[in-house]
């Protein structure tokens, strides 16, 4: 055997042994990325797209709804994507600390990957309107937590500024490093389908995940991995809906936190994304959202925060729109043990408590 035949034998073994490699590994060549850059992982990526039969049943005409499960990334959010580029590229640099404003997932996501790269990290974000799980994720991987009586506007327009002032480096989606790690997810989309969806439906904060997805299909579509462009439907929060009603909302208010933004940074790119992909931007009430949420955890057994359920509630207000035996990809973008406060407050489970530690009362109560 040839020695580069018994070299590439082994480093295959390798792959196989260490399973996925996280996604710059896995898209390298089509990433910034070069021999020096130091990779940072935790081998996010690579995850699931899952049938919803009781969405696609509520749809009919042969429609197939997937869910692209991006709330099973290690830190629980999509926003391991960008944040395993972001952080690569400022550990490449020579950066030591960085900052970014978040509703919640992206400080968690900041935080655990900067502290991988031994960096530090600091968090800005809306007192009292971050999802308990997400502020117990940045408080668990010791970022240095700045909450402020603001909301997440008030907190970016601080972190941009402190971020050209001071020597640390902004890892909000206004880096293009986050959104190029992002765009990974219309490539595993692509690699699992064979072919690009004819909808995905997403919700939209700052409207950076919308624009690296649409990065993500154009540059598969221009390497010929796929033969159409799906169009992008993009759902807001009734309550915290700039994108929809074109104009900057003062005090965005709604349940799914997440996306409780008023004056998205990726406004512009998101209007384009709209426009050359046929989209549509649609507002959902927090009514709709929890209602989709409820289905996606009773019918299907998947457990979405939120603002991630807003895809499938969008979805669900347009189903008329849908296409004879179209495919669609709605995109959960966060964990639903991310926000314990939401699920415990809205659920229609039977939940029994202080019951006597007997057999009786528990058969009893059971009805038998
Ligand atoms: C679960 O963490 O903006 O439209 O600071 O956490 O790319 O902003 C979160 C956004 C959707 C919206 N779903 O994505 C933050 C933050 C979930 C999110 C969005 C967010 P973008």
């Amino acid at each position: 055997m040839s020695l580069i035949k018994s070299i590439q034998q082994r480093l295959n073994q390798k792959k196989r042994i260490q399973g996925w490699p996280g996604l710059i590994e896995a898209y390298r060549p089509w990433l910034p990325v070069t021999e020096s850059t130091p990779v940072i992982t935790l081998q996010e990526g690579s995850t699931p797209l899952i049938p919803i039969h009781s969405i696609s049943e509520r749809i009919g005409r042969n429609v197939k709804v997937y869910a692209k499960y991006d709330g099973l990334n290690p830190t629980g959010s999509f926003k391991d994507r960008g944040m395993t580029m972001a952080i690569s590229k400022a550990k490449e640099s020579g950066c030591e600390a960085v900052i970014c404003a978040s509703t919640g997932n992206t400080s968690a996501s900041a935080a655990a990957y900067a502290k991988r790269a031994g960096m530090k990290a600091f968090v800005l974000i809306p007192d009292g309107y971050v999802a308990q799980g997400k502020l117990a994720q940045a408080l668990v991987y010791g970022a240095e937590v700045l909450a402020i009586k603001g909301n997440f506007d008030n907190a970016l327009d601080i972190v941009r500024e402190l971020s050209n002032k001071y020597p640390i480096t902004l890892v909000n989606s206004v880096n293009p490093f986050r959104l190029e790690g992002q765009k990974t997810a219309a490539f595993e989309i692509i690699d699992t389908l064979g072919e690009a969806p004819d909808w995905l439906c997403i919700p939209m904060g700052n409207a950076g995940n919308i624009t690296a997805y649409w990065m993500g299909f154009l540059e598969y579509k221009k390497a010929n991995k796929s033969k159409k462009l799906p169009r992008m439907m993009g759902f807001q929060a009734a309550g915290s809906a700039p994108l929809v009603f074109n104009k900057k909302i003062e005090n965005p208010e709604t349940i799914a936190t997440a996306i409780r933004i008023g004056n998205p940074v990726n406004k512009e790119k998101a209007i384009l994304v709209k426009e050359s992909s046929n989209g549509d931007f649609l507002d959902v009430t927090d009514e709709e959202i929890i209602e989709a949420y409820k289905i996606l955890g009773q019918n299907e057994g998947i457990f979405c925060e939120p603002a991630s359920a807003a895809s499938i509630a969008g979805l669900l207000k347009r189903k008329n729109e849908v296409p004879n035996n179209a495919t669609i990809v709605c995109v959960l973008t966060g964990n639903g043990l991310k926000d314990p406060d939401c699920a415990i407050k809205n659920n229609d489970a039977v939940f029994h408590t202080g019951l006597e530690a007997d057999i009786q009362t528990v058969a009893k109560t059971m009805g038998f």
